[in-house]
């Protein structure tokens, strides 16, 4: 067992406890990591709040992180001590039928165990006297030590600065990846990004890359728009300075509607509209934001049948450890400024105004350092 400094979830809307905890040693086909920086993510608030479904309790949340491997279980060989990585909750094992389809990166190697809160033994690494703490989309990155199976860590350059890489563990991937990935937006294509946050603006990055030609941003708060023209946005609306509905407007503005739109928010009604913000015949929506339990989605099937496509995308369509070196790779090169989402940091023991700043609507990442 090892001490380590971790932020602790006992209860859905209870502030984190920064405290100590204990963490057991890796077991076969497992590693230990020392994170050096996490960032916080809308999820982590999502399941901190209660509203997720899959939430558990105690845990330690935290799932956007940068680590270097302290130790390795039996058996581990496609990563060694001292090997800088990027922890996965979609992980990939290269080896189930999902991984082997060629046609999606959701593994489901662990996925049942992950859900549970726990290793693929089906016993949690992680306790506080005595009483067991579960794990958190198989990453808990909100501990200074951390235990992931082999097949769940994408091995990095050791020259990427963690600090900023670790928002390649899920926001800024799932961006770009959605719309290069999922989308797969051709140069000249009209891009609409509805909600401007960490991940809406990791879409614009992505559209960037693609080579749209009108990158329309859309937030209720337009303290985001500056940072969205800055990456690349074309031009930024508030739905609330019009009166016509935001799909009428954009239709309006693009005769007839974009070719493609992205949802980053998790709001229902605005994944309709974003649907129906398309264009007839070919447009296509990508869904990224996790909307409330029980929450459902609507539209008129007509919608469908005259043309326009509904998807869903995760961790931006990335298989992990064979992709993200390639991001990282990118952010090096200066192609992803990763420094501009960084908008606060703070140790550990600030971790409760990150999600403060969050709820506010002040930051777009707050990044803890350990
Ligand atoms: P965020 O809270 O930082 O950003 C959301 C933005 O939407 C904010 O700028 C907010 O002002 C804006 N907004 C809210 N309501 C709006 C409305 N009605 N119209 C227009 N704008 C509105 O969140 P984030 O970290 O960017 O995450 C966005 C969503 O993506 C969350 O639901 C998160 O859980 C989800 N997510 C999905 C994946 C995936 O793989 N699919 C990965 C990470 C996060
Ligand atoms: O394979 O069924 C599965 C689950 C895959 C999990 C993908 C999660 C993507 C959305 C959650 C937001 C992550 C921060
Ligand atoms: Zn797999």
């Amino acid at each position: 067992m090892i001490r380590s400094r971790a932020a602790v979830a006992w209860g859905p809307g209870q502030p984190l406890e920064v405290t100590e905890v204990d963490v057991a040693p890796p077991q076969a086909g497992e590693v230990l990591l020392r994170v050096v920086a996490t960032g916080v993510c809308h999820t982590d608030a999502y399941t901190l709040s209660g509203a997720d479904p899959e939430g558990l309790f105690p845990a330690i949340l935290g799932h956007e992180g940068g680590a270097i491997v302290e130790a390795v279980g039996e058996g581990v060989s496609s990563v060694a001590v001292g090997d800088h990585v990027i922890p996965l909750y979609t992980p990939e094992c290269r080896r189930c039928t999902f991984c082997l389809s060629g046609k999606t990166n959701l593994c489901q190697a662990i996925r049942a165990t992950q859900g549970r809160g726990v290793m693929p033994d089906g016993t949690s690494r992680f306790s506080r006297d005595g009483r067991m703490l579960h794990h958190y989309m198989g990453t808990s990155t909100f501990s200074e030590y951390t235990v992931l199976p082999e097949i769940a860590v994408a091995k990095i350059s050791k020259e990427a600065p963690l600090e900023q890489v670790c928002l390649l563990g899920c926001g800024v991937t799932t961006g770009i990846g959605a719309v290069l990935n999922t989308a797969k937006v051709e140069p000249g294509s009209t891009v609409a990004v509805f909600g401007l946050g960490g991940i809406g603006l990791a879409v614009v990055i992505g559209a960037v890359m693609a080579g749209a030609s009108r990158i329309i941003g859309i937030d209720l708060n337009p303290a985001k728009f500056a940072i969205a023209r800055q990456l690349g946005a074309t031009e930024c609306i508030n739905p609330r300075d019009h009166d016509a509905p935001i799909q009428q407007v954009l239709i309006d503005l693009t005769d007839g509607g974009v070719d493609y739109s992205f949802e980053c928010i998790g709001n229902v009604d605005v994944m309709r509209a974003a649907l129906e913000a398309c264009h007839k015949g070919w447009g296509e929506s990508t869904i990224i934001g996790v909307a409330g339990a029980g929450q459902e989605i609507s539209t008129r099937p007509f919608q469908l049948v005259t043309g326009r496509v509904w998807r869903g995308s995760a961790f931006g369509g990335v298989r992990g450890r064979t992709e993200l070196p390639l991001y990282v790779e990118k952010a090096q090169r200066g192609e992803i400024p990763l420094e501009t989402f960084i908008t606060h940091t703070m140790g550990l023991e600030d971790i409760n105004r990150a999600f403060e700043l969050m709820h506010e609507g002040s930051s777009i990442r707050s990044v803890i350092h350990f």
